[in-house]
């Protein structure tokens, strides 16, 4: 399979995050990505590729993405270090206004002042922008889509291998460690490429609220999430079983929730009911945002997986006969992430 792997990943490093109301060091560093490329060096499952600087990004962006958002992030660390020269020297927090109110927030009048305009971008304070991040981000959404018009070529598998993650974007908004979603753009970048129907079954920890949002209101993209059950895990505002889509879209999404604690058995299950769900929409090929935090040691996270139930994950994947993309998403146990993404690789083999 191809692997496009990001080169500018290592230009988005966070130094600290607002994590249950303080500040700690970053979950989501550099030395993620690194580890998986070293158990690749150990198990050579795929052919590393980078992606053609010809292809042009920007519209697959802009896709699934807001105009003025794309705009605000290509700007923003310049706005960030012309706000105060010593900026240069930390990273932006998001400060951000959760109010779902209508008379307590107005949306029709946006604030000009830079550390108001990162807010209303972003939904949480966990995600720092960096020098870095939007390079690393653009490019991430190289290898995404990348790897969808490797697809589309033909190939069976193909991975974006990215940071940062992707999942909780939305239209307008980063978070969650997240600025482009790279799944929602392979995703339309197979629809774009002729295909009618695409599934997304999203395997991260944490329920990909931003592919959600994005697909909500479209029957052409049917999306799947496994998740810890929002009422105790992040992204807390989104993420119920309930939320079944909405107008064209309604029946074309399904949430998954599970408690925190949940082992491979009962995850097992949920994937079964979801990989039947995926097939019973007849996609011609799928989008798996991969996030190994499912892993029973990762720090941040509540699933009991173990490192080789990733190759039982692969299997099943392989085991839907879609052709399919997958994106590089969580996994905060950063010894074992390389191997835990290998073992998915691997089993994708049959
Ligand atoms: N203040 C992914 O796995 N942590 N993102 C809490 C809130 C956020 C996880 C911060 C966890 C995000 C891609
Ligand atoms: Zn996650």
């Amino acid at each position: 399979m191809k692997i496009f792997h990001n080169t500018h990943h290592a230009q988005h490093a966070g130094r600290q995050e607002m994590f249950r109301g303080r500040l700690v060091d970053c979950h989501e560093v550099p030395d993620r990505l690194r580890y998986v490329l070293d158990e690749l060096q150990r198990r050579p499952v795929g052919q590393l590729l980078t992606p053609d600087a010809a292809a042009d990004v920007n519209a697959a962006m802009a896709r699934v993405h807001a105009p003025d958002y794309l705009a605000f992030l290509a700007r923003a660390w310049n706005d960030w270090v012309a706000l105060d020269p010593t900026n240069a020297e930390r990273d932006a927090l998001p400060s951000v206004w959760p109010l779902a109110s209508k008379h307590a927030f107005r949306t029709d009048a946006p604030p000009l002042n830079f550390a108001a305009r990162l807010g209303q971008y972003a939904f949480d304070s966990g995600t720092p922008l960096t020098a870095g991040s939007w390079a690393a981000a653009r490019e991430g959404a190289a290898c995404a889509l990348a790897a969808a018009q490797a697809v589309l070529a033909g190939d069976r598998f193909a991975l974006a291998l990215t940071r940062p993650p992707g999942h909780h974007a939305g239209p307008n908004y980063l978070g969650g460690y997240c600025f482009i979603n790279n799944a929602a753009v392979a995703a339309q970048a197979l629809r774009d490429g002729g295909l009618q129907r695409v599934a997304v079954l999203d395997v991260d920890y944490h329920h990909g609220n931003g592919t959600q949002t994005i697909f909500y209101e479209r029957n052409d993209v049917f999306t799947a999430s496994i998740h810890g059950d929002p009422r105790t895990e992040y992204p807390f505002f989104l993420g119920h079983a309930d939320e079944r889509g909405a107008g064209a879209g309604e029946g074309y999404n399904l949430n998954l929730p599970l408690p925190r604690g949940t082992g491979f058995e009962v995850w097992w299950a949920a994937l079964q009911n979801a990989m039947q769900a995926v097939s019973d929409f007849a996609p011609q090929a799928l989008v798996v945002p991969l996030g190994l935090d499912t892993f029973e040691g990762d720090p941040i996270s509540g699933f009991k997986l173990r490192s080789a139930d990733y190759l039982k994950l692969g299997q099943a994947i392989a085991q839907l006969g879609l052709p399919t993309v997958l994106t590089f998403e969580g996994g905060y146990a950063v010894a074992e992430v390389g191997v835990n993404t290998v073992n998915v690789l691997e089993g994708l083999r049959g």
